[in-house]
């Protein structure tokens, strides 16, 4: 028996991608490549857990530029939507969405990101891009960062842990809102800003040699510092017009204690604080809270700051809050059964399923994590990544009969009306993705996400035709009746 669902009337329904996975066309109209295009793929046998970039050495690196191996490296190719959204936007209206969220590729606009000047070809793409999404009808979402900084910029300045390269994002920043305020209402200045400590952590060295590690960890607190203050300058800056609003994005881990033990419910609520509550807190409530403070000085963390920081994020917290949100996984003080994920292994709950990727599906976690953000924010929330990676094949009908898809979306859609029900001012949903992409985490095609398949392997061979899969007419009905 079909049910209907409620939803405010004009709640923005739409879907989410990232220039680094969509795109391609990595060298063309002057383009730079970014962090992730040195990234090659790496077979899922020979991968261990989040990805190969761990042991990229300094040499790879440079061997990457020119392609000296002749390795594949996917986020260059992505889904050819330089070439094809015309295509893929018009498949964007008629599944329904009603917003688009994508975003910018750095490298386009200021490849080294030191130029005085913009590169007018990149945001002549960016310009047709928007008008298209006009001419459809699509309000349009917009990450200013998505991962895929400029190679430059980590080559010549380090990456994010040099201050300099705040001023080169926020020059990039203004270039954009200026140029594209008319037709992007919802700007995020960065993408899921909590994983910005791993993402830097990529490229750094270690002692002996030329391996890059994750153990420096801790010195990325710098790098975060700074995009705070870069993000707060997009706020500060973006009060000059009236027509946009700026949010932040966050990566939601929401965890539970693996069980009533007080021990784990203490350890539970100490790691949701520095893991996920301490960078709402920061660009919310626009200080760095008490907690982690406490955390910094027990750690031997010491953040530079200039004068002035404090009062910058203090006069410019963010409008509204987006956050990703996939799964939800188990605390526990001695780590318990872990899921069998081939990309993260995550404290393992079991009243839930997982994916093929360890990702446990919790829609009800959904509603949870909602209602825990409007009662400690209360500002306005909108689900920003939501959606479910399979392995996929067309069949003979050339098409895909996603029926898990059907219902991982269902059941989430359902506990997000019942938020709203609760209470939670909830203003939109951006599923990743209305369309395959490469993924960002592991690199393949293989993973999919879309209502439309996309005809790319892992190695971007194929037609790179676009197909409907049984859940792009299931969400076009949806869009209609409500009904799931
Ligand atoms: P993929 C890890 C955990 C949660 C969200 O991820 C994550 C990641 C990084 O992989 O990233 C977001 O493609 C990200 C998107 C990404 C999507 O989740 O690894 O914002 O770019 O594609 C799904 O399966």
């Amino acid at each position: 028996m079909a049910k209907k669902l409620e939803f405010p009337k004009n709640f923005l329904w739409g879907g989410a991608t990232a220039a680094s996975q969509i795109e391609g066309a990595y060298d063309v109209d002057g383009k730079s490549l970014s962090i992730l295009e040195m990234i090659p793929f790496m077979e899922l046998k020979d991968r261990k857990d989040l990805s190969a970039t761990r042991k990229l050495t300094k040499q790879d690196l440079l061997d990457s530029i020119e392609n000296k191996k002749g390795l594949h490296y996917p986020k260059r190719y992505g889904i050819d939507f330089y070439h094809r959204y015309k295509e893929d936007i018009a498949l964007f209206k008629e599944a329904g969405l009603k917003i688009f969220r994508m975003s910018v590729a750095w490298g386009r606009i200021f490849p080294n990101g030191d130029e005085k000047e913009q590169n007018q070809k990149g945001l002549e793409f960016y310009r047709n891009v928007f008008k298209e999404c006009k001419a459809q009808g699509l309000e349009v979402m917009v990450t200013i960062n998505h991962f895929d900084t400029p190679f430059p910029i980590m080559q010549n300045y380090g990456g994010w842990k040099n201050r300099k390269v705040i001023d080169m994002y926020f020059k990039y920043a203004k270039v954009l809102i200026d140029e594209f305020n008319e037709y992007v209402k919802y700007w995020l200045p960065f993408n899921e800003i909590n994983l910005a400590v791993l993402i830097s952590a990529f490229f750094v060295e270690d002692k002996s040699g030329n391996k890059t590690t994750f153990e420096k960890i801790n010195e990325s607190y710098q790098d975060l510092h700074h995009q705070f203050i870069a993000q707060t300058k997009v706020v500060e800056y973006a009060k000059k017009f009236k027509n946009i609003q700026v949010g932040c994005m966050v990566a939601n881990s929401t965890t539970y204690a693996l069980d009533c033990n007080p021990v784990n419910v203490f350890e539970n609520q100490q790691k949701e604080l520095m893991k996920k509550l301490f960078y709402y807190d920061v660009m919310i409530k626009g200080e760095y809270p008490w907690y982690s403070i406490k955390y910094f000085e027990d750690n031997n963390i010491k953040i530079l700051k200039e004068p002035g920081d404090d009062q910058l994020l203090k006069n410019n917290p963010v409008e509204f809050i987006t956050f990703s949100y996939y799964m939800s996984s188990t605390i526990a003080k001695e780590e318990g059964e872990l899921t069998e994920g081939n990309l993260m292994k995550l404290g393992k709950n079991p009243f839930l399923e997982a994916t093929e990727w360890g990702w446990q599906i919790d829609p009800i976690g959904l509603r949870y994590t909602l209602n825990q953000l409007w009662d400690r924010y209360h500002v306005p929330l909108f689900i920003s990544e939501n959606g479910i990676g399979m392995l996929e094949k067309l069949n003979n009908k050339n098409t895909v009969e996603d029926d898990y898809r059907i219902d991982y979306l269902a059941r989430h859609f359902e506990q997000m009306s019942l938020a709203i029900k609760d209470g939670v001012n909830l203003f939109g949903y951006t599923m990743w993705t209305p369309i395959d992409v490469v993924s960002a985490g592991s690199n393949e095609m293989s993973k999919r996400y879309g209502l439309i398949y996309v005809d790319y392997d892992d190695y971007h061979k194929g037609t790179g035709n676009r197909f409907k899969k049984k859940s792009f007419n299931w969400f076009k009905k949806f869009m209609n009746t409500s009904e799931i």
